[in-house]
């Protein structure tokens, strides 16, 4: 265990290196190389890494590191079969690490919980089908049942999922997106009428000035940085606004350009970089709106405008009160919240005006926070002051997370539909769905620990250990009569089981799903709202797998009958017929067996883009919203004592891991190798709590109710980091993390702003003692 800084460039022989050693680490070599040269090609499959799109040039790898680590940690040889279950009781799984339980390999065959002897054991397809069908058809209501959804799901999967739902007459669907781009959702939908990004990946090469908001793209999107440096390269301006110095934003060798690999060269992925207070960014974005409204009001004295009025005019609502408020806002509240200079934001304040189309992205550094809904709105409206909706080369981008998270709430996972699609699906289904909104995964949660929900079925994901309040997860579980998992691999969900609990063996992207009709196909929407196809390339590893669709199919046959409301097996026979079905149902899909048939797949359109407003008002809506209380989620100083060293912590990614799964110990650009329980801190910090570099400490969280909530023996690390802010890894790191901590509006939950004390750990004072 070692931790050492890295010096190199993000990407380049450091990214060729590791992908190699996970090739290895597979046990599939020779396969999982053919593998990656059909990742996101037109015959092969999308990769169930991020969501970042593509540009289709052929003869050209488009996979990264950490694609290729998601590529083969799902195309293993390794299976997880009936032997291991036999051996292995559930208790003693849940007590393993989650790199563990996901290493063992691929989930062969399903098996269903047996409490006398605590182990899974072998249960017949059929079988698990009647199992699930008797307890849902048990429930007095519906609504007593949750379906989770995690992103990486096809659309065909969740069309059919969400139809189950409906048809057995629920719209609880909790998904990952609750704890992920929530809040870019309802922000972006109360102001520009979309949910959605406004880019496309070509405004990428036309835009003069990038602003990166909370996201760290070097790992999580890698394939950003390739687009990143040719626009540093071509002279645009590349503004990152990271708590953390990324090197992903610094400096990246493309692996795709031969002379910067063999020269060791390097192209910088910024121009500038900000390190915002957590939570601060809303107070930057409000100092530069203020900055350039006083250029602006100057310019008007002289008969100029710097702001566009005539887009504001025509396309917005809201700007006066909005103007108010950002005059009333004291400088002083902006600079402590923002933990900038008034130079720095000037210096921000003077790209942003220099430049004529502009890209604002962000990612979980700004959509996990309680004032989320609030901060993006401010990233709205900067752009509408300058008509950058819907100009080539400008516009909002939130870059999503799950591959096919996008997606899956464009065919229907959606706890609250909107009327529309509960018109469509009456029209082409003959049934009045429910219009009452569901539970999103706060409320299902919530609604499965006081024991009102009794049935938790997952299509795919890990909730007990992406969720916060890790141990209440796992009770909210435990409470259920049954739990349902439809998975590729082994997860602390499925060893935190229900009084009955099911592990369904799914296909992964990277399988080929062969049905009656012969190789199926899936498709998936990217960012920036592409739809395309993706087919398997690899026999899958056990025959007792299945599809999720034939999963999904083989449950609602059960629960709802052969033909209700449609004949199911020819859905699971043949993928088309649910496209037909799409199509019908969804707007924008028109055509859909067809398109997907174009090289790059098709561009679902995307109506604040078109300028046409789907708001209430008909126009965009420029959202005054007052700059939060305090970057804590509620009022931490109330709750600490004198003398505590009370900080905001941040939970995050590290290289090695996708989401709740961990591919390995190492965090290659910020130095760690060989553990996860590290916390990141400012040198100033360490110094005044009389800690050293490697120290243990303890962190508690604050939160006013009687849960302790408390990680131990966490490694001190220095980093750059605004004093005051903290950084460690999740999943270890949401045990702190309240339930009830959540955004506003969004119910997202704060993982990247929880009120903690840290303290010398108390093993190691101990142990001192001993000595
Ligand atoms: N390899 C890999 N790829 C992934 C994933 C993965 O786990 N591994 N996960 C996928 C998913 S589901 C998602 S949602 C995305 C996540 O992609 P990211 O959003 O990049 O994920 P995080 O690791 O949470 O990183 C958050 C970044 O925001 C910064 N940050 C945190 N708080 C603040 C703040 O208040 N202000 C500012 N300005 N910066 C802040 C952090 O320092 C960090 O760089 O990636 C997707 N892609
Ligand atoms: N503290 C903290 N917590 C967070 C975050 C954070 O930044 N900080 N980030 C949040 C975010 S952005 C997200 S999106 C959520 C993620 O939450 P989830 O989506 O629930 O979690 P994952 O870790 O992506 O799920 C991994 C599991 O999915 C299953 N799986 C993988 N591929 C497939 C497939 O093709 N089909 C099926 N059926 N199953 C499959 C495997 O069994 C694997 O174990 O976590 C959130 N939690
Ligand atoms: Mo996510």
């Amino acid at each position: 265990m070692s931790y050492k800084q890295y010096s190199g460039s993000a990407g380049g022989w450091g990214a060729l290196k590791a992908t190699t050693q996970h090739l290895f680490k597979s046990q599939n070599v020779a396969k999982n190389i053919s593998n990656l040269l059909r990742t996101n090609q037109n015959d092969g499959f999308d990769c169930p890494g991020c969501a970042w799109g593509e540009k289709h040039v052929s003869g050209r790898f488009r996979f990264c590191e950490n694609g290729a680590k998601a590529v083969n940690w799902e195309a293993t040889s390794r299976l997880v079969e009936r032997d291991f279950f036999a051996e292995y009781t559930v208790s003693w799984l849940n007590k393993q690490s989650d790199y563990f339980l996901e290493y063992q390999g691929r989930l062969a065959e399903p098996v269903c919980y047996n409490p006398q002897t605590d182990h899974y054991e072998p249960i017949h397809w059929d079988d698990a089908f009647s199992l699930i069908a008797k307890h849902l058809n048990a429930l007095s209501d519906p609504n007593q049942a949750e379906f989770y959804t995690s992103g990486r799901a096809s659309n065909e999967a969740a069309f059919v999922y969400q139809l189950l739902a409906r048809r057995f007459g629920t719209n609880n669907f909790p998904d990952c997106s609750n704890m992920c781009h929530e809040a870019t959702s309802h922000a972006l939908s109360h102001t520009i009428g979309i949910g959605k990004g406004t880019v496309t990946i070509d405004d990428f090469e036309e835009a003069d000035a990038i602003f990166l908001f909370g996201q760290n793209p070097g790992t999580n999107h890698p394939r950003m940085l390739e687009t990143l440096s040719s626009a540093y390269r071509r002279g645009a301006r590349v503004v990152a606004f990271n708590n953390l110095k990324e090197r992903g934003l610094e400096r990246f060798t493309n692996p795709q350009r031969p002379l910067e690999m063999l020269s060791n060269g390097s192209t910088p992925t910024t121009s500038d970089y900000f390190m915002p207070k957590l939570g601060g960014d809303m107070a930057a974005v409000r100092g530069m709106v203020k900055i350039l409204l006083a250029r602006h009001q100057e310019a008007m004295n002289h008969g100029g405008a710097i702001f566009d009025l005539e887009f504001i005019s025509e396309h917005t609502q809201g700007l006066e009160a909005y103007l108010s408020l950002v005059e009333a806002t004291p400088w002083s509240d902006i600079l402590d919240q923002s933990g900038l200079t008034q130079d720095e934001i000037t210096r921000a304040a003077d790209i942003y005006q220099h430049a004529d189309r502009r890209i604002v992205t962000w990612a979980m550094g700004v959509t996990q926070h309680k004032h989320s809904v609030a901060t993006i709105q401010e990233l709205v409206n900067l752009q509408l002051l300058f008509g950058q909706v819907g100009k080539p080369g400008a516009g909002l981008c939130p870059v999503r997370g799950h591959s096919n998270v996008q997606g899956d709430r464009t065919v229907g996972i959606n706890e609250k539909p909107p009327q529309a699609l509960l018109d469509n699906i009456e029209r082409v289904f003959g049934f009045q769905p429910s219009a009452s909104h569901g539970h999103n995964v706060n409320q299902a949660l919530q609604a499965m620990r006081r024991g009102e929900s009794k049935v938790f079925i997952g299509l795919g994901g890990n909730l007990v250990a992406a969720a916060p309040d890790t141990p209440e997860v796992a009770a909210a579980m435990a409470q259920c009569e049954l739990t349902v998992h439809i998975a590729t691999k082994l997860n602390r969900t499925h060893v935190n089981p229900g009084k009955a609990s099911l592990i369904l063996p799914c296909f992964g992207r990277t399988d080929i799903d062969t049905q009656a009709t012969g190789e199926q196909q899936v498709t998936v929407e990217d960012s920036f709202s592409m739809v395309h196809a993706s087919s398997g390339q690899i026999t899958p590893g056990s025959e007792q797998m299945r599809s999720e669709v034939a999963i999904l199919t083989g449950i609602a046959k059960a629960t709802l009958g052969e033909d209700n409301p449609v004949h199911w097996q020819s859905l699971a026979d043949d993928y088309s017929e649910i496209r037909r079905l799409i199509e019908k149902t969804i707007p924008g899909f028109e055509q859909f067996g067809e398109r997907i048939k174009a090289s790059g797949g098709f561009y679902l359109g995307n109506s604040a883009r078109a300028l046409n407003w789907q708001t209430p008002s008909g126009k965009a809506q420029i959202k005054a919203n007052a700059l939060p209380q305090s970057l804590f989620p509620f009022d931490a100083q109330a709750c600490t004592s004198a003398g505590q060293n009370l900080f905001v912590l941040q939970t995050m990614r590290s290289h090695d891991q996708y989401n709740t799964t961990v591919y390995g110990y190492d965090d290659r650009y910020r130095g760690i190798f060989g553990e996860r329980e590290v916390v990141f801190m400012n040198e100033k910090d360490i110094a005044a709590m009389g800690l050293s570099v490697g120290d243990k400490v303890d962190i508690e969280s604050l939160w006013p109710d009687q849960t302790e909530r408390r990680i131990t023996g966490f490694k001190v690390i220095p980093y750059t980091i605004p004093q005051g802010n903290i950084a460690a890894y999740f999943p270890e790191a949401n045990v702190l993390i309240p339930l009830e901590s959540k955004g506003d509006g969004s119910d997202t939950p704060t993982s990247k702003s929880v009120a903690v004390t840290v303290t010398a750990s108390q093993l190691q004072e101990s142990l001192l003692k001993i000595v």
